[in-house]
């Protein structure tokens, strides 16, 4: 059986909001890591230890780990005793995954392997990728064997590890959640298991890789369902004129309920795409998670519609989008609904548009029009007769309901209703 000692070199392939903390984590522990990453803004901004990316405390873990030489960025592969691969698993047209990212740096990594190498999958992928990327490796690398071919014989081993940290947390819980371990055999579980523990407190659960990629993909459609119950209560509630945050609040007592937060929709590039790998592989029989797609996809036409019907009123109506990014206290704006819902409400002109996202310096060009601003929080607050609330950032919370008294308000994520 190898040892830890056996990772002596490992390659993080795919510097983003994964792979970097990964690389930086190992790094920190004393492992050489090289990290892999086509973009070569990328790579020269961590070779000067920056980071390209906004996630707490990555900047020092990322300045130390360059500044010991225990990492470095490279735009081309080099040889490794581990790869693992972290690069975005996006969705295509039609809901179908689109797995080239994952096949190019596969591809590119068969290059330099040596037997002996442990590959590991990170990234969020469909049932039976992992075997895929055997396969892949095997048609450029026929001098050497494979487990999907050769099982535990095979000279190179290969698993999935999907990555669950949370944005905002991601140093922390990369260090303390437990990890999934799915191994094409047996022994490429084992070793995956070995390399994890050099910075993993949490447990390394072992299972096969088809189920590892399974449990990544349920865990999230998980949310999604749950998220779109509350989205759809909320739907529900204001038809039946009830206020839906107090009802969930007085759900939430029995002892065996937990509804989840409505929404302004869900967003981001992991809850709101991975539930379609599971629907793309099995149609038929995943008819709650679809539908729970496309309840969470139709909140951000719910809350559009209600701020149509609220400007019309209005002869000059002022209105102010309160939060831009896809969840509360980040900058993240990727896939959100709040951008999709104030990028609708500048196109089709309802009114001035004050837009308050303290987390960015400049609007992003979708948002840009004569008739819409990036302003401050106080600023929108005095000057809009109508509010609609798209994000929960906690800055938005202190507001004195005084303020508020004369508006009109649209609280798509309940930050002032709740109370
Ligand atoms: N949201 C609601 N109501 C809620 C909770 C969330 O509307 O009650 C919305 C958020 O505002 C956001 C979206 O859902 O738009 C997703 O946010 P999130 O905080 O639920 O999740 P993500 O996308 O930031 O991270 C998820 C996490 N998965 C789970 O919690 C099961 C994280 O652990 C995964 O690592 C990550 O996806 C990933 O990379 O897959």
């Amino acid at each position: 059986m190898q040892t830890e000692l056996n990772f002596k070199r490992v390659s993080v392939v795919g510097l983003g909001y994964i792979g970097l903390p990964t690389a930086a984590v190992i790094a920190s522990r004393g492992v050489d890591v090289i990290g892999v990453d086509v973009s070569e803004y990328a790579v020269n901004t961590i070779n000067q230890g920056k980071i390209h990316i906004v996630e707490p405390d990555l900047d020092m873990l990322v300045q130390s780990a360059v500044t010991t030489g225990k990492l470095r960025a490279t735009t081309q592969p080099e040889v490794a005793d581990v790869f693992m691969v972290a690069v975005p698993t996006p969705f295509k047209e039609g809901n179908r995954p689109d797995l080239s990212y994952i096949e190019t740096a596969v591809k590119n990594i068969a290059s330099v392997l040596e037997k002996g190498n442990l590959i590991i999958l990170e990234s969020t992928s469909p049932v039976g990728t992992t075997e895929k990327m055997s396969q892949w490796m095997s048609e450029v690398r026929p001098d050497l064997t494979f487990p999907h071919v050769q099982g535990e014989q095979a000279d190179i081993q290969i698993a999935h590890c999907p990555e669950r940290v949370l944005p905002g947390y991601v140093i922390q819980e990369l260090v303390s959640n437990d990890r999934v371990i799915g191994g094409i055999t047996p022994r490429c579980a084992e070793r995956a298991k070995q390399l994890y523990k050099i910075f993993v407190k949490g447990d390394c659960l072992m299972t096969d890789a088809r189920t590892a990629e399974m449990a990544k993909l349920t865990e999230n459609s998980f949310r999604d369902v749950n998220i779109a119950f509350a989205n759809e209560l909320s739907m529900i509630s204001d038809r039946l004129s009830i206020n839906v945050w107090e009802l969930i609040k007085l759900a939430n007592r029995h002892p065996r309920v937990n509804i989840l937060n409505p929404g302004a929709g869900v967003g981001g590039h992991c809850i709101a795409v991975d539930p379609w790998f599971i629907v793309d592989s099995a149609p038929e029989q995943a008819r709650i998670i679809r539908t729970a797609r496309e309840v969470n996809d139709s909140k951000p036409h719910f809350v559009l519609n209600k701020v149509r019907k609220v400007a019309a009123e209005f002869k000059s109506p002022k209105i102010a989008c309160m939060g831009l990014a896809f969840k509360a206290d980040i900058d993240d704006l990727r896939e959100s609904p709040a951008v999709e819902i104030t990028q609708q409400i500048v196109e089709e002109q309802l009114g001035d548009v004050l837009i308050v996202e303290p987390h960015i310096n400049q609007l992003p060009d979708n948002l840009t029009a004569d008739h819409a601003a990036l302003v401050q929080q106080a600023e929108a607050l005095e000057q809009a007769n109508i509010i609609v609330t798209l994000t929960d950032h906690s800055i938005f919370k202190q507001v004195k309901p005084s303020i508020l008294s004369e508006k009109v308000i649209i609280d798509a994520r309940g930050i002032w209703e709740k109370d």
